[in-house]
């Protein structure tokens, strides 16, 4: 490799590497290019790799396009397939469930497949990826297993390689903000290991950087996403009750919400999103006996997408040819991410359980006139400008609170029958 590659130091190393370039791999790059470190940044997709290397972002982020252009120009960022050599490899791939909810981490171990042959010894490996307790250290060792002639622990010579977890945990829509200001936990699986990885996050992180094992910082991130989903769901439950006893749920949260010590978060059309709707399954796996509550929690979110079909369902029933305007794909307000998306779910089952009906989706944020692949290809759905779905509709359907939508006038929806799914028109 040539050492004036961009993101390459004259030594022919890149100070970090990032190891898959999504919603998460994507930002930390680009701020670390941004204190000056030279960045390379690795993913499996070439269509990535290539707008990287443009200075293009291929998802919506805000800002994010500025830092990653401003890198890519000054030539401390680049991307490739393959793996380069660095001081400190970075991995932030996608930790999805398989069918029976544990966690896939066939993503981490591809990673430490191209980072091994890499490994000179005295590197810094660090685990982002939001992952079940031990998985740090199964990390570990699987480097070891790869590369027997280095070592974990012992005195920090040239043959250990020091492996540390540090969770993300910014906000999709606040990432670039969140990436900066919010503190972070970081757990070596040697004290070494944790303050290399203290030093590294403290080139850019403004918050505290709170030093712990690996297992606690794991289990810390699945924590945090299990609490919002259980609080998430007593707002969803709240809304189901609520609906039966013909009680305005967002009147009722206002309400209770002037109690000092009530904070009732919203109701929705359910949990969706690569993080909150994944994590709180792997606490499930780790302990399923006494989990009782988390998982009750991921059941009553995932039951809403269903409660929602059916209210839509029997709104269609007054109509013969009913036109329904669903407002939005997204899994939640401004980004254009739609994985696990409630919204694409009530979509889909709406077209296979009406195909009388003809859904009109408004997808603001998508500049192209396609529609996600996973919705596209339905007969009965059909991409539309939001005002002309909401001018044709006999039902109008708020399923994403975009700001966008704020644009279709209120006395348009006069003569429709609308279920918002966010209160988004009881603000
Ligand atoms: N939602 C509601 N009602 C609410 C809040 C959210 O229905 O009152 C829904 C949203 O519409 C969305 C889902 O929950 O479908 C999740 O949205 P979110 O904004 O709560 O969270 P995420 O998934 O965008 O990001 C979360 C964050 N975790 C916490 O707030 C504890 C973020 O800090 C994490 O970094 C991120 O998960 C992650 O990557 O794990």
């Amino acid at each position: 490799m040539l050492t004036s590659e961009p993101g390459l130091t004259t030594e022919g190393r890149a100070d970090v590497v990032v190891v898959g370039l999504g919603y998460i791999g994507l930002p930390t790059a680009a701020v670390l290019a941004t204190t000056g470190l030279k960045v390379v940044g690795v993913d499996t997709n070439q269509a990535t790799v290539d707008a990287v290397n443009n200075g293009q972002v291929p998802f919506v982020e805000p800002d994010l396009g500025v830092h990653v252009a401003g890198a890519v120009s000054q030539g401390v960022l680049s991307a490739t397939t393959r793996t380069p050599p660095a001081r400190t490899y970075i991995v932030a791939v996608p930790t999805p469930f398989k069918a029976d909810k544990s966690a896939d981490l066939s993503y981490i171990f591809a990673a430490a497949d191209g980072i091994a042959p890499q490994l000179e010894g005295g590197e810094l490996v660090i685990l982002e990826s939001t992952s079940p307790p031990g998985t740090t250290r199964r990390l570990g060792e699987y480097l070891l297993e790869l590369r027997p002639d280095l070592r974990l622990d012992g005195a920090p010579d040239d043959a250990v390689v020091h492996v540390a977890h540090c969770p993300e945990r910014v906000l999709p829509g606040r990432i670039m903000i969140e990436i900066v200001t919010n503190d972070r936990i970081v757990g070596g699986l040697t004290p070494h290991a944790s303050e290399a990885a203290r030093q590294l996050y403290q080139t850019f992180c403004k918050g505290e950087i709170h030093v712990t094992d690996a297992a606690t910082a794991e289990m810390s991130k699945l924590v945090e996403n299990a609490y919002r989903d259980v609080n998430i769901a007593f707002a969803n439950e709240l809304s189901v009750i609520s609906e039966n006893l013909n009680i305005d749920v967002w009147e009722l949260i206002r309400l209770a919400n002037h109690h000092p010590r009530v904070n009732i978060l919203s109701p929705g059309p359910g949990v969706g999103g690569h993080c909150i709707a994944v994590d709180p399954w792997f606490i499930v796996a780790a302990d399923p006996e006494n989990s009782t509550l988390i998982r009750t929690a991921r059941e009553v979110n995932d039951a809403k997408p269903g409660r929602v079909v059916e209210r839509v369902l029997a709104a269609m029933d007054d109509f013969a040819q009913p036109v329904v305007a669903c407002l939005g794909l997204a899994f939640k307000a401004n980004i254009d991410d739609v994985r696990e998306s409630p919204a694409v779910d009530i979509v889909q089952r709406l077209a296979s359980a009406a195909p009388h009906a003809l859904l009109l989706v408004a997808t603001p944020l998508r500049t192209k006139q396609d529609l996600p692949s996973v919705v596209s290809g339905i007969v009965n759905v059909e991409r539309c400008e939001m005002q002309e779905a909401v001018d044709a509709a006999d039902v109008v359907v708020l399923l994403v609170d975009h700001d966008r939508f704020r644009d279709i006038p209120v006395e348009s929806l006069d003569s429709k029958v609308v279920i918002d799914t966010r209160g988004f028109w009881h603000q």
